[in-house]
C-alpha cells in the first residue's frame, strides 16, 4: 500500500513540477483503543497508529516559495510565500493544513533562530477521510515531518515529535478552525510499532502498551457520517469547562468519583452526566491499559463496554445505528475482546479488540448483521499498531 503511495507521489511531483523527490516521510491516521474526549480535560487516551498514513514526497528550493500538488484532490496545486502573510486559501481545504502547519512550524522556529527554506511537495494519503480516523492529524503531522527532515531538525533543535503534534495541533485549532485536543497529532507523530500509547494529556507524556501478537485491531465504519461533530464537540468542551469551574479545578482531570458525586449540588443535571463519562472514562482508560499490557481480554472488553455506555448515556455522541453496531460486534466476539465507538462521535467507526483467530467469524458475523440507515454494508478494515511519523523507511 505504501508502495503505491510512493509511487503516486513521485508521479505527482514529476508532473506539476519537472523534478525528483530528494526524500519521502509519512504520517499515519489512528484508531482509539478507549479514552473519548478525555484530551482536551487534560486526561488519558489510549490511541494506536493504523496501517494508513499520508505519504508526502519532498525536494528543496533554493528560494522561499512552497508549492504543493495535492494527488488526491486531482493533482490541484497550492503555491504560498514563506515571507508572505501565510493566510487561509479562499477555496482549497486540504492546503490549509499545509499552509497552517507551515505558519505554526515557522512561528515555532523564529525564536529558536531557525527558519524554512522553500520545497515542493506532492502529496497521497489513504487514511479514509471522514470516518473519524484522523486523515487531517495525519497530514498536518506529514508536512511537519517533511520540513523537519528537509532541514534535518530534531530533539536538539527544540523539535520534537512532540513539539510537531503540538505544531499540527495548533493548525488546525488555529488555522482550521477546529478546536480539538492533542491525542489525534501525539499518536501520529510518536507512535511505535506494535504498541498502543497510554497519553497523560497533561504532561504530554506516553507509555507504550504492547499489543499482544495474538490481538488484531478492527475498523468499522457505520457509514454514518460524521455531521454534527464540529459543532456539538464544541459544545462537549463547554460543558466540560462549565463542570471545571462548578468543582473549582483547571480540568476535569482533577476530579475523582468520590469528589464529583460529594460536590455535585447546583450542577446543572446534563453537565454532571458530561463531568461524569470525562470522570470515569479516565479511570476506564488507565485500567484498559494495564489490561492490554497483561493480556486480559475479558477485562479489556468489559471497560470498553462500559466507555460505550458512558458515551451513550452521559456524553451523549453515539448514534442509533452505531449503538446497534457496537452491540452486533460484541455479540460476535463474545467475552474475549470488545468493540465500543472510537473518535469524536456523532457516526463514523467502531474498534473492535479481539484475538487474531476470530477475525474471519467476527467479520462475517458484522458484515451479515449491519446495514446503515441508508442501507450501506459496513467497511471493515484490519490493521496492525502502526509507527509513528518519519522519514519513509525504503524510499
Ligand atoms: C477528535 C479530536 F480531534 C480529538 O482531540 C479527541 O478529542 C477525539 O475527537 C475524542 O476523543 O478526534
Amino acid at each position: 500500500m505504501t508502495d503505491t503511495l510512493i509511487a503516486r507521489t513521485a508521479d505527482a511531483l514529476q508532473s506539476a513540477f519537472g523534478r525528483a523527490p530528494d526524500l519521502w516521510v509519512q504520517a499515519p491516521g489512528r484508531v482509539n483503543l478507549i479514552g473519548e474526549h478525555t484530551d482536551y480535560n487534560d486526561g488519558f487516551v489510549l490511541p494506536c497508529a493504523i496501517d494508513y498514513r499520508t505519504v508526502i514526497a519532498v525536494t528543496a528550493r533554493s528560494d522561499r516559495q512552497v508549492r504543493v500538488v495535492a494527488a488526491d484532490y486531482g493533482h490541484a496545486v497550492d503555491t504560498f510565500d514563506l515571507d508572505g502573510p501565510i493566510a487561509p486559501h479562499p477555496t482549497l481545504q486540504w492546503a490549509n493544513y499545509v499552509r497552517g502547519t507551515v505558519k505554526m512550524l515557522a512561528e515555532h522556529l523564529a525564536p529558536l533562530g531557525l527558519s524554512l527554506r522553500g520545497a515542493d511537495l506532492a502529496i497521497a494519503g489513504n487514511v479514509p477521510q471522514g470516518a473519524g480516523l484522523s486523515s487531517s492529524a495525519s497530514l498536518e503531522v506529514a508536512v511537519g515531518q517533511a520540513f523537519k527532515a528537509l532541514l534535518g531538525l530534531g530533539d536538539r533543535d527544540g523539535v520534537s515529535q512532540t513539539d510537531l503534534a503540538l505544531i499540527a495541533q495548533r493548525a488546525e485549532n488555529r488555522f482550521v478552525g477546529v478546536n480539538c485536543g492533542i491525542m489525534d497529532q501525539l499518536i501520529s507523530a510518536r507512535a511505535e510499532a506494535g504498541h498502543a500509547l497510554l497519553i497523560d494529556c497533561r504532561s504530554l507524556s506516553g507509555q507504550p502498551v504492547h499489543l499482544p501478537e495474538s490481538v488484531a485491531v478492527m475498523v468499522v465504519h457505520s457509514r454514518v457520517r460524521r455531521g454534527l461533530v464540529g459543532s456539538e464537540y464544541n459544545t462537549r468542551r463547554t460543558q466540560c469547562e462549565a463542570a471545571a469551574r462548578h468543582y473549582g479545578v483547571p480540568a476535569l482531570r482533577d476530579v475523582d468519583l468520590a469528589r464529583l458525586e460529594r460536590d455535585r449540588g447546583g450542577l446543572d443535571e446534563v453537565v454532571y452526566r458530561r463531568a461524569r463519562h470525562i470522570v470515569t472514562e479516565n479511570a476506564r482508560t488507565v485500567d484498559a491499559a494495564a489490561a492490554l499490557a497483561a493480556g486480559d481480554l475479558v477485562q479489556l472488553g468489559e471497560l470498553m463496554a462500559a466507555s460505550h455506555v458512558s458515551m451513550r448515556d452521559d456524553f451523549e455522541i453515539t448514534h442509533p445505528a452505531i449503538d446497534r453496531l457496537v452491540d452486533i460486534a460484541q455479540q460476535a466476539v463474545g467475552h474475549e475482546g470488545g468493540a465500543r465507538m472510537t473518535g469524536g462521535g456523532f457516526g463514523g467507526c467502531i474498534v473492535v479488540l479481539l484475538p487474531d483467530a476470530r477475525i474471519p467469524d467476527v467479520q462475517a458475523a458484522i458484515e451479515a448483521a449491519y446495514r446503515s440507515p441508508e442501507g450501506e454494508p459496513p467497511t471493515i478494515w484490519v490493521s496492525h499498531a502502526a509507527t509513528g511519523a518519519g522519514p519513509l523507511a525504503g524510499a
